[in-house]
Parts: structure tokens; sequence; C-alpha cells
């Protein structure tokens, strides 16, 4: 059935009034913008379960196997303008609320950030669900629903100050609590042991800690242009709602904060990023989302099928880095009690069934739990983990028999501590990391090992960013800059954007390229004047900043020493220290632009970000300088401001130490968004300058991921003696201690410290400038005034910008879905069946007539 464009119009804006009335008791002018958006989401909701259900039938009918996606953090942020991209009604509900007079951005931003991860991992995970649901896999998201999501960022005087983040304040139309999903989870507990009918141990507890985990669903709305658009489900699990979890008898007896620790399992997301702290209730919280979703998976698998027979052909599941590694344990303690299995066979089901993805190669990331924190607190997991180890280890043995050593590094536990990669491996049939470069360091290095005994284990698979949210929904004029040249294929073909660089040398689309930056930074610049305060700025009028003409140059991503945002702002003061020096010095206007969260208790961090703050001011104070040269920290980046910023960007900071980013995704973002990338040799960089090709991609700078490695081995690398060979470097690092950009004693101290990180480090603790800031510094200086001389020809830059989103085609997280589904799970497509979605349609209409008043006659 096919409407005419204002039949829809007038039904969508029944709808809306409809719940107006119904659901808040409002008429429609009486309405706030909040009530208006909850009404519009309820209307949309209605197209969006017809589908929802239909794809969760077709998949339970099909007997398919089916993906399940473990992960700790997840990142959707908004999900009311993407859905709407998604199912192509953009322009639509554009024309429904001018009719109703409403602002379509006024409306969108009503929607809190879902924001319930840390950084990559989280976004790459959402990235993924909107692939899935698009290709039509069968998938299903597990997480975690915490109350509190990443904290928001405030500055105050350039010191990072957290605040709870409090999304759900809002009734959120777009999740669904499903109280018959709930299920238990053991804590603690007796154990008692049992044999199963093959006189293997089964192994139960009495007098455990049960909890209730109550599960709440997200729709994922895969894209499509037909009205038979694939749903995948995103579960969230929350200790919240359930009365039992708080327990009344430990409150009577005055212990408040143990009777609400059930309660509070889910409340806070750990704020820390490639940064183990081990602590208990995070424990718990791994621990949690693993039971509860292991229980969903065999529910789901019972509803079409009266053994566990087909379980290792029908289940996949995803282990999204370590954080869920006791998957392993658990499975194989589920199919032993279960299904009768021995362990040996419970081993190789949970093996057949799980994937393990690592996403960094920080040691200080690297998951250990204490031994006895497990024992105590898992005693079950405990035991199988033993028992795991000790086949592992007796394997080991007979690969490599002598090599006690070897056994050693490789072993699940060791000086009192459970590994939790070791344990993932283990229980994989396939290891892989994010980019190239990630994978051979597995292979060759973390993993090295693990490697030589399963070589065909560990494999690749790039990361990828979904082009439909950030591209097609966040720069609607870019989009339709490439659409108008090559068709809209690219929005779920995106190697088809390849298409795009025979337009890279046409003049007129180097000009329309321009002005669409253009369009973007003003509307950037417009957003930046909106904020509160602005770190750096007088006020936030436009005279804060500087105008699009300006280069806008963005260093956005969580903070960390390893991302190096310390050299890029050491940059930026060497050009103030130039600028000051002759003010005529640059003909290229600069606004060196921040934003990203540093860890709560990650004191160089914070530093790093106050840093930041003294510079920018000492900049904005300087009246000579500031027209020439501005510093800017937006505070509380999170997904919605990075679809502002990211359309702006005319230079994407990629300068990790080589070696130490696994991939990044941002720099994908920015990428399919025109900016060029000044970037070291590092992640997933590296096959995007192999892709874009080295012509036109000219500002890849700094020492190797091998050069670096060599150095640390070596001990060679001296910071001290680089300061005092060069006068430029000596400059920048002499106003980091002699009180030209502080104004109080505090910010001396913090200078300072960064200044001793960098030349001595903490003794028998870290050595000096770990990250090598310096010893990539003055490359990363030659390599921007390239950046300089190339952006002062804005067609030429233009020419290179079109070049680098034609080669952006492999960056997909549709493609990384794809090799996700043929090399590692073995999947196939399920879309929702016609004929159920028929069906359904016509359950609904039927069911949508109101009949409670008697006919008129
Ligand atoms: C347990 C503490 C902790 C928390 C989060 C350790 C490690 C993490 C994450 C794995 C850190 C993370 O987000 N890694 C990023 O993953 C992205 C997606 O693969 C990559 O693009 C980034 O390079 C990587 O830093």
């Amino acid at each position: 059935m096919s409407f005419t464009l204002e039949y829809q119009i007038e039904s969508v804006i029944n709808k809306i009034k409809h719940y107006l009335i119904t659901t808040m008791g409002r008429s429609l002018d009486a309405a706030s913008d909040a009530e208006f958006y909850r009404a519009f989401s309820y209307a949309l909701r209605e197209e969006v379960m017809i589908n929802w259900t239909a794809t969760r039938n077709t998949i339970e009918k099909s007997k398919s196997r089916k993906i399940y996606y473990l992960s700790m953090e997840y990142m959707p942020g908004r999900l009311l303008g993407n859905n709407l991209t998604n199912i192509a009604a953009i322009e639509l509900v554009q024309q429904v609320l001018k009719k109703m007079n409403r602002g379509f951005k006024t409306i969108l931003s009503i929607e809190p950030d879902i924001g319930i991860g840390n950084g990559g991992l989280g976004r790459l995970a959402s990235c993924f669900l909107d692939s899935l649901a698009t290709l039509q896999y069968p998938a299903i998201g597990y997480g975690m629903r915490y109350h509190y999501g990443i904290f928001e960022q405030a500055l105050w005087c350039g010191i990072q100050l957290e605040r709870p983040d409090c999304w759900l304040l809002l009734e959120n139309p777009w999740e669904f609590r499903r109280d018959s999903h709930a299920v238990n989870v053991d804590f603690n507990g007796k154990l008692v042991t049992m044999k199963n009918a093959r006189g293997e141990t089964v192994y139960s507890v009495v007098d455990q800690e049960q909890v209730r985990a109550l599960p709440y669903d997200l729709p994922i709305i895969g894209y499509n242009t037909s009205s038979n658009f694939s749903v995948v489900t995103l579960r969230l699990w929350s200790t919240k709602e359930s009365p039992h979890n708080f327990q009344l008898q430990r409150y009577n007896a005055g212990q408040l904060d143990q009777a609400a620790e059930n309660t509070c399992i889910t409340d806070v997301l750990y704020p820390n990023d490639n940064n183990e702290v081990g602590k208990r209730i995070r424990l718990k919280q791994e621990f949690l989302l693993v039971s509860a979703s292991l229980q969903d998976i065999f529910h789901h698998h019972a509803r079409t099928n009266s053994s566990l027979a087909n379980f290792a052909d029908e289940v996949r599941i995803q282990i999204n880095d370590t954080h869920p590694a006791l998957t392993i344990a658990e499975l194989v303690r589920m199919l032993i009690k279960n299904n009768n299995s021995t362990l040996e066979e419970a081993l190789e089901i949970t093996k057949t069934c799980c994937s393990y993805t690592n996403h960094t190669v920080l040691k200080e990331a690297l998951e250990e739990w204490n031994e006895s924190r497990i024992q105590n607190l898992l005693p079950r997991q405990y035991h199988i983990i033993q028992s795991i180890n000790q086949i592992f280890c007796n394997r080991i043995r007979e690969k490599f028999p002598g090599d006690e050593p070897r056994v050693q590094r490789m072993s699940i536990i060791g000086n009192g501590q459970i590994k939790m990669a070791n344990l993932a491996i283990f229980g994989s049939h396939h290891i892989n990391g994010v980019a190239k470069l990630h994978s051979d360091i597995l292979k060759q290095e973390m993993f090295k090992d693990f490697y030589e005994m399963f070589p065909d284990r560990f494999t690749n698979v790039t990361n990828g960013v979904t082009q439909r949210r950030w591209l097609l929904y966040c720069n609607p004029a870019l989009a339709a800059f490439i659409t108008t040249r090559i068709g809209s294929g690219w929005v779920s073909h995106f190697e088809e954007l390849r298409k795009l660089s025979p337009f890279a040398n046409d003049k007129i689309s180097q000009e329309e390229f321009i002005t669409i930056k253009h369009c973007n930074k003003q509307a950037l610049l417009d957003y930046l004047a909106t904020l509160d305060s602005l770190p750096g700025c007088h006020s936030n009028s436009h005279n804060s900043f500087l105008g699009v003409d300006a280069l806008f140059d963005i260093h956005i991503k969580r903070v960390h020493e390893y991302k190096r945002q310390l050299m890029n702002a050491l940059h930026a003061l060497i050009l103030y220290q130039e600028l000051k020096a002759n003010p005529l010095a640059r003909k290229v206007k600069r606004m060196v632009i921040f934003a990203g969260k540093a860890a709560p208790g990650y004191k160089t961090a914070k530093d790093i970000i106050r840093f930041i703050y003294c510079l920018a001011r000492t900049i904005m104070q300087d009246e000579k300088v500031s027209p020439y040269l501005r510093v800017l920290f937006i505070p509380n980046y999170n997904v919605s401001s990075a679809e502002k910023i990211i359309p702006a960007a005319d230079l994407s900071e990629q300068i990790s130490t080589a070696g130490m980013e696994a991939s990044g995704t941002g720099n994908m973002k920015l990428t399919i968004n025109g900016a060029l990338t000044i970037g070291t040799e590092d992640g997933a960089n590296i096959e995007m300058r192999e892709s874009v090709t080295n012509t036109w991609w000219p500002f890849a700078f700094g020492k190797s991921s091998e050069e670096n490695r060599q150095m640390q081995r070596d001990h060679s690398y001296s910071p001290l003696r680089l300061i005092e060979s060069n006068p430029i470097l000596a400059q920048a690092m002499e106003a980091l201690r002699n009180r030209s950009l502080i104004e109080n004693d505090a910010e001396h101290e913090t200078l300072c410290s960064l200044y001793t990180s960098l030349t001595e480090g903490i003794p028998y603790e870290s050595p000096p400038d770990r990250y090598f800031v310096l010893n990539d510094l003055l490359s990363f200086y030659a390599t921007q005034k390239k950046v300089e001389d190339l952006y002062s020809n804005p067609l030429r830059w233009a020419e290179y910008a079109i070049h680098n989103i034609a080669g952006m085609g492999p960056f997909s997280a549709d493609v990384a879905i794809k090799t996700y589904a043929e090399k590692i799970w073995g999947l196939q497509v399920v879309p929702p069946d016609p004929a159920e979605l028929e069906k359904i349609r016509a359950e609904y209409s039927e069911l949508d007539r109101c009949r409670i008043l008697p006919k008129a006659n």
C-alpha cells in the first residue's frame, strides 16, 4: 500500500495529537517541547514496533544462527534523529513539525544523550548494532542499563569537574521494560557439588545472594529505503527496580550500604578508559552481564529447540574486550549442568560459540581479578576456571614439552590473579584486533605465546563507523553533495564512495565543498556561542572565535597521555611564541579545538586539560596574537557534540604514539566529513592512508611503532638531550615553568608537574616522556607547516579532502560486520519475512481502532 505524502503528514499529526491527549492530557497548543517530543516519539514508535515484532518472529521461526554481542558499554547517543534517518523519514517529519509549528532541532535536542560507555569501544558497539540491523543479520546486543552513564564534564578554571549523568530523568519512549524476561544472578554462597549424568562435577551453591536482573529493550533500527526495515534489540540489564535486591535485614541492622549493594550494581558506569582498577562492584557488574545474558540466550534457544543439541550450531557470542570474558567459565558451567556435558565437551562447545575482540595494547588496561575475590564472589565459576586452567596447562605442556616458563606465562591463574585475556583466548575460536597493525602487535608481542599455540585463531577485523549517523544524519549538506554526484548507493554500500574521486579536481565541486564546510563551521560557531561557559573565552560572543576561514584544527577523544593532546597543546604553544615574536609570521588563522573527558582518577590527563585552559586563556588575552590563533576546549564531549564538531573539521588530529592506538574510529568519522588527517602511523590511520593513497595523504609524521618499540627496549630515548639541542623545544618547555602562562600557584604546580613528567618521569614507575611527545613534536611541527601551506590554497585543499572521502569505503561498520559475519561467525542474513510483516500490520490496524464508544447513527 502506498499513501500520498499529504495523507502521511496528516496521519502523523493526528497520531501526535492522539498521544498528547491520551498519555499526557495535553492539547497541542499547551504541550511543552518535552511533551511534544514524547508524543512524537510514541507516534513514530508505532511504525517501529511492527518491524521489530516481525524481525523477532522471523528470526525465531528461521532457526538460523544468531549473534549475541556482549558489551559492557554502548554509546548510542540520541536515537530519534538517527531513527528518522534510517527509516528515511527526515523530510516527512520536517514537514510535519513545520505544520505543527515546532522546531525540528529543538525537538531533537530534548532527548538526552545515551552515554552508557566510555569512548571508542562503546561507540564501536553502537555502530556495529546499526550495521547488524541494516544488513539484517539475526542479532541481539546485551549491555548494562547504568542509571548514571559517563559523567558530565564541567570545567571550572580549567579543572575538570564530574557531575552525574542522569539520562533517565525523563521517561524514555525508546525503552521497553520486559518484566517477563527478568532472571536471577547468584553471587557468593556455599559450594555444593553433585555429578551430572555423565559423572562430571556440577557446581551449585546454597545460601547464595540472589540478584534479579531486569531487562530493558531498545530498538535499533536498520537503514532501509523500503518499509521492510529490520530492528535489532539492544537488551540492557538493570538491578535497580527489583524490590528483592534490597536487603531489608541488613538495613534493619543499620548497614545501609550493604543493604543497597545489589540494587546499586547497575547504578554507575565505571568511568575508566584503558585503566583497570579491579573493584568488587565492577566484577559484580561484569558477571551480571554474563550470567543474565547467557540465561537469556538459553531461554531464546529453548523457544525453538527441545534440547541443547543444536546450541553450538545456532549460537555465536562476541566478547567485546575481556569485560564479559567470564562468559567462557559460565557457559562451560551451564553446559555441564543443563546439557550433561563433560568438561571437555562443554569447553569444545564454548569454544565453538565464542570469539573475543581485543581493543587495547595498554598493559594497565589488561583485566586481572584477584583469585580470592573471584573465589568468594563466584565460587562455582572459580572452580570451573581452575578446571579449565588445568586442561589448558596440560595442553601447553603437550605442545611445548619442558617449557615450564611458557606455561607460567600463559596460565589463566598465576600470582594470585585470574587473567581474563588468557581465559578469553583459550575459550574462543577467534581472537581479533581492530586494525592490521594492532592485530600484528597482538600476534607478535602481547599474545605471542598464544599465537604460537593457536596461530589459526588470530585474525584482524579493522573497525568501521556507520555512515548513516556519521555522514548522512550529521552532515546532510555533504551527504547531498555526494548523492548528487554518485547517487545514494553509498548509504548502504560505502565502497561506492570511490566514484567520487573524478570530482576531486573539478573546480565547481571544490567550491561547493568549501561552501558546505564553511556552513558547517558557522553552525559549530553558532552552537559554541550558546554554551554556558567556554573555557578560555571572555564571553561566548562570536568574537571569542575566529571566523569560518580559519583552519579548524580538531582534536577530540578521551584525554590520555598516549593520545598526546599534550603534544598538540605544546605545538599550539610554539605557534603562540612564534606569533608573539612576529605577529605577521602566519598567513593561516587557526582554531585549535580540543574536546574529551579525562578519567576522574587520572591526574596527568586532568593536568593536560588544565594546561590547555591556561594556554587558551593566555592566547585569548594577547591582543596581538588572538586574531590569528585560538585554543578552545569544548566541555562534555559526547556523541551529540561530536555530531556538531565533526562536520566542521578541516584538520583531524590522530597523533597517538605509534603502536598504542588500537584502531581509532574518530579518525574515520572526521575523514568521511571532509577533514584531512595529520597523523602518526598508528591504528587504522595506516590503512586509511593506504586506501586514500600516499599522494592524497600528505600529513603523516612521526616515529613508527617499530622505532618506538626499539627505543623502549634499549632505553635510548632522552628527552632532555632533545630539549637541550633544540631551541624551539627549549623555549616551549621553558614556558611550562616560567609562570608566563599561569595566574596562580596551583596552575604553576600543574604545569611544572607536566614538565617533570616529560623530563624526569617518576623514578621506578615511569620513564621520562613515556609516550615520546617531545620526540615526535618537531616532526609534528614541520608537518603542521605543510598543513598551513596547503590550507592557503583552498581549492587544492578541497581536492585533497574529496580524495580522502573517496578512499573511505573500507571503513564503514558494514564492512567490518560483514567480515565478522563471514569470517568469524558464519552468519546468514535473515530479513523480516514479508508475510510476517503483513500479518502484523493487519493485526495492528485491526487493533488500532477504538471500539469502546457506541456507533453513532
Ligand atoms: C577495564 C578498563 C577498561 C575500560 C575500557 C579497559 C579498556 C577499555 C577499552 C577497551 C578502551 C577502548 O575503548 N579502546 C578503544 O577501542 C576502540 C574500538 O575498537 C579503538 O578504536 C581505540 O583505538 C581503542 O582505544
